[in-house]
């Protein structure tokens, strides 16, 4: 027990901030005259630091000892107060807080309920929560007399609404997104000990965000372009994102060329024209320099690039990733999302009039769906190789132009993604969302693909002048769920309140916390280094063809047919004939079928093949099956598959009840398409019309219904939109179910009921009664689109 120090000597030590005797302040120094829990900490804070006499750690940073990371030395303090800031942290108030310090927390992340606003029953107030008496007049001199400068409540809206745009995302800037989960389904230790693969069963939280890249933030959904498909799994260790596309090669080998890559497709920079458009010359005149892009342009040629939903299209993580388990043993890696509905695409006259009709089309779909319950899902799969066989391929894994096929190392289902939540406010979640490929978790690193490399610096650095400094990870959507701890300070709108004087490591005046987390932490793959520094790229980078001409043999005569249509497209809107001639003289290397096509769309003759920059013999490996779009059909369900079912009046009602009953059964959403708005009435009942032609144009839908009933369709035979709907439904190849008299407008539309080789249409369906049609219609819906149609140009 402490003597009482009657004197007061030592108190002025513990009043003061600067100086102290020798011994330190002693227990009963100033006691009865110094508050005691300022002389409290005083004396526990010297003691918590006196209890690391020096940094045990600093062995562990040399040689050897630094491969494998001790765990910091820390000491934990006798009271709480001995790391606290201030003694008066325990005079809490409404505002402040309880005044018992958090220890070992940080509060600024977590769920987003702590920041999920709702007004209800509320009044309008300031951003200082001030009630707003009157919000439809600002201040006045008198009823016609000036604003008053004084008016602070006019002032702080409107200058909030000035300041209310951010800068859009330099690539990728049109998106939507949605939260859901990641469920995974056997443990993976034996390859990672990355946290959302350790158990059978685990949900993992994900926010995902898809996108088209080079359109501006309000650009149109359905522009033939690459998608990205972006996950951040808030992991227990910490965010991990996984930042990918919807295509599994890229255009570049090496990050020097994204600048140039991103220029060359945005729109041209005089007259900031196409957008959201590669067919120009600017894009085409830097590919066709680019001999590397040649197979990721098979790809962006392909129905890839026009996927139906987002919901319907396979991602990639795209470059060789590596997992490491908890021995330190390293596997290549590389990521697949496979959606259960199946990968399906529109057709192009299909994607360029809904660009008009609905420019929002994947962003409501996506929506929609979640918000009817049709959660979107996809298969998490892994190719897991080794370095050996890395080795023995005959291209680089380090070359994100190459995939590995299937057929090399199969695709191993690892678990589910669904996603199950729309966001609440488009801005503060699917805006502000930073995602960056360095954000890694232990468990899975980077590998040294030039193009990864450079990501790693982009990411976080584009978020700095984005999202308007440093502390963009305290947004609440970036915020991890695992906790944060560290000695950053400071920043523009910095969230979190750290505790304590402490803000540098190692130190002992907070108990030598935060620690480092030693091999608990995240450690580096430690990949042997020893070349010159050098600019340049590997032998095997040199390859530009053997794998998109796989990419080529690998898919079905209608999948070619639309790659040659699509570049035929493109490059009839390029101006320039060099550039024309010489994307071609890139296709000749791949396929002279394809090169021939585009030659003889464009009207010209079959130009030399471009020069090969390297005379190695690349072997072209075997058709790979699963490259083709038609390899997966999904799970046959029509949910969220939207069918359009014409109505007139005097339409036959009943067959129209059964049919929507039906569809609305299996998950799918019929509409009642009319003229007007308002009602039909047929046999037996009245229908409400639900949408119009022009306002809810074919384009719009999966498929077509034409109900029985001779005077609906006498009425619809003289209606433009209504022979328009029907052939553009049928031109782009989708399922119709015509019943009765319905046929008579397929007739009027010019459709034939056959093919032009005479062969049945197997998506077209003629029948006398609705019964007859609806079970085979439902299954057609489920189905992929068979483009059987198709003729090139379109005979309808
Ligand atoms: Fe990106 N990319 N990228 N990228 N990327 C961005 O980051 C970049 C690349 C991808 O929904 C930017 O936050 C460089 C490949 C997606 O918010 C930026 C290189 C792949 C998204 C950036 C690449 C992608 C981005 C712009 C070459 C597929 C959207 C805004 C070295 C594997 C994420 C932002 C979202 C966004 C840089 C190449 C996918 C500028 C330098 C390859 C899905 O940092």
């Amino acid at each position: 027990m402490t003597k009482k120090n009657a004197d007061g000597i030592g108190a002025g030590s513990a009043l003061s901030t600067v100086s102290g005797p020798a011994a330190g302040v002693s227990a009963s120094a100033g006691q009865g005259v110094a508050p005691a829990e300022l002389l409290r900490k005083v004396v526990q804070s010297a003691e918590l630091s006196a209890a690391m006499p020096s940094n045990p750690n600093k062995p562990g940073e040399y040689g050897d000892a630094a491969r494998c990371p001790v765990t910091g030395a820390s000491v934990k303090p006798a009271d709480p107060l001995a790391v606290a800031g201030t003694v008066t942290e325990r005079n809490g108030s409404p505002k402040t807080g309880s005044g018992q310090p958090p220890q070992g927390e940080n509060h600024a992340g977590g769920s987003l309920d702590r920041v999920r606003v709702d007004s209800g029953g509320r009044a309008l107030t300031t951003n200082q929560g001030v009630p707003i008496a009157d919000n439809q007049n600002s201040l006045k001199a008198g009823l016609r007399g000036p604003t008053a400068l004084e008016d602070f409540i006019l002032r702080e809206k409107i200058t909030h609404f000035d300041h209310e745009r951010i800068p859009e995302r330099v690539v990728h800037a049109r998106g939507s997104a949605a939260h859901g989960y990641f469920e995974n389904y056997q443990p993976l230790g034996r390859f990672t000990k990355a946290a959302p693969f350790a158990e059978a069963g685990k949900r993992t939280p994900v926010f995902v965000r898809f996108s088209t890249v080079a359109g501006e933030r309000g650009s149109i959904d359905t522009a033939r372009d690459v998608r990205g498909f972006a996950v951040k799994f808030y992991t227990d260790e910490g965010n991990w994102d996984l930042v990918g596309n919807n295509i599994p090669v890229f255009f570049i080998q090496d990050a020097m060329k994204f600048p140039d890559l991103v220029h060359a497709v945005k729109p041209e920079p005089h007259f900031a024209m196409p957008q959201a458009s590669s067919a120009h010359d600017t894009y085409w005149d830097f590919v066709s320099l680019t001999p590397e892009s040649t197979h990721m342009l098979l790809w962006q040629m392909s129905d890839r690039a026009i996927p139906r939903s987002y919901r319907t299209m396979q991602g990639f993580g795209v470059h060789t990733f590596r997992l490491i388990n908890d021995q330190g043993e390293a596997v290549f890696c590389k990521f697949h999302w496979t959606p259960v509905a199946g990968t399906h695409s529109l057709v192009w006259d299909e994607a360029v009039k809904l660009g008009g009709a609905d420019p929002d089309f994947h962003r409501r779909d996506l929506w929609e769906a979640i918000e009817a319950g049709a959660y979107p899902e996809w298969e998490l799969g892994l190719q897991i190789f080794s370095e050996a066989q890395a080795e023995s391929f005959d291209f680089d894994v380090l070359d994100a132009t190459k995939l590995v096929p299937e057929e090399m190392v199969p695709v191993i289902p690892v678990g589910r993604l669904v996603l199950d939540r729309n966001p609440d406010n488009f801005f503060a979640e699917t805006e502000q969302v930073a995602f960056c490929t360095a954000h890694i978790i232990p468990g899975i690193d980077f590998t040294n693909d030039p193009l990864l490399q450079g990501r790693i610096h982009s990411y976080v650095d584009t978020q700095i002048s984005r999202l308007g400094g440093a502390n963009f990870h305290e947004i609440p959507i970036n915020a991890p769920l695992a906790q944060v701890h560290n000695n950053q300070r400071d920043g523009m709108h910095r969230q979190g309140i750290p505790r304590g004087r402490v803000a540098y490591e190692p130190n002992s005046l907070g108990g030598g916390c935060p620690f480092q987390a030693g091999m608990r932490g995240f450690t580096s793959f430690p990949e042997p280094v020893a070349e010159d520094k050098v600019r340049g790229k590997p032998e095997k980078f040199a390859d530009h063809y053997s794998q998109a001409r796989l990419f080529w043999r690998s898919q079905t005569a209608a999948e070619q047919q639309h790659i040659v249509n699509a570049f035929r497209f493109e490059l009839t809107r390029v101006q320039v004939p060099a550039i024309r001639e010489r994307v071609v003289s890139l296709l000749v290397n791949v396929d002279e079928v394809l090169a021939q096509g585009v030659a003889d769309g464009l009207g010209f003759t079959l130009p030399p093949a471009a020069p090969l920059v390297s005379d190695c013999d690349f072997p072209v490996p075997a058709p790979s099956p699963a490259l083709s779009l038609l390899s997966q059909p999904g799970d046959g369900s029509i949910r969220a598959r939207r069918v359009a079912i014409l109505v007139a009046e005097g339409v036959e009602t009943e067959d129209v009840a059964a049919l929507y009953q039906a569809i609305l059964a299996d998950g799918g959403v019929p509409r009642l398409l009319g003229v007007r708005l308002g009602q039909v009435t047929g046999n037996g009942r009245t229908l409400p019309v639900e949408a119009t032609l022009e306002a809810m144009p074919a384009v719009l839908f999966d498929a077509l219904v034409i109900p029985d009933g001779e005077a609906a369709i006498a009425t619809l035979a003289q209606v433009g939109n209504a022979l328009e709907f029907v052939r553009d439904q049928y031109r782009h190849c989708k399922p119709i179910l015509a019943v009765g008299a319905g046929g008579r407008l397929l007739d009027k539309a010019g459709i034939g009921a056959a093919l032009a080789e005479g062969a049945t249409d197997p998506a077209l369906l003629r029948v006398s009664t609705m019964k007859e049609g609806t079970k085979a219609f439902i299954a057609l819906l489920g189905k992929p689109r068979d483009y059987s149609r198709e003729v090139d140009p379109p005979a309808v």
